[in-house]
């Protein structure tokens, strides 16, 4: 049997504390729970994922370029980093394959500094304001995008 794709699902800072705190922004699922939907879409669409999370930029950009030889693409929550981080950017720009950007609130709807995204540049799409709901379409779409050869 051929091997599956295999995406990397990036999380960035703070979200380790996902379910625990502010449940009217971000929900009541916690990162495990991210997970675990996660790896179920993943097998509903025949790719395989590799699922992290760190508050350090360096080690989130180190992922970055490990994904570039390792994986096929890439679903990010940079989190925090979003709006700052052109290091991130530019990593995401130097890997060849659809990288999949994804906000669990609507960041649009939210404080004028949420609004500007370095990750976008580098996103082949962007999901904000679905909930951890996005991160399973995020999947979807990516692996669609791997099917079409995109
Ligand atoms: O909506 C998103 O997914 C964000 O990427 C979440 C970031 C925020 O800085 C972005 O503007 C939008 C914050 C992640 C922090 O997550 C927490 C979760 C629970 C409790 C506290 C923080």
């Amino acid at each position: 049997m051929a091997e599956r794709p295999l995406i990397y699902v990036l999380n960035g800072p703070n979200l380790n504390l996902l379910g625990q705190r502010e449940p009217e922004l971000y929900g009541r699922a916690t990162l495990d729970d991210v997970e675990a939907l996660c790896a179920e879409r993943a097998d509903q669409c025949g790719v395989a994922i590799d699922f992290r999370q760190t508050n350090h930029e360096g080690e989130l950009v180190t992922w970055v370029q490990e994904a570039r030889v390792m994986a096929q693409g890439i679903v990010i929550n940079p989190a925090g980093f979003t709006t700052t981080s052109i290091a991130l950017m530019d990593a995401l720009l130097a890997c060849d394959m659809p990288v999949i950007e994804v906000h669990i609130t609507n960041i649009h709807r939210r404080e004028e500094f949420r609004q500007h995204s370095y990750v976008s540049k580098a996103a082949s799409g962007v999901i904000a304001g679905l909930g951890v709901t996005g991160y399973a379409l995020a999947i979807e779409a990516l692996s669609e995008l791997l099917e079409a050869g995109e």
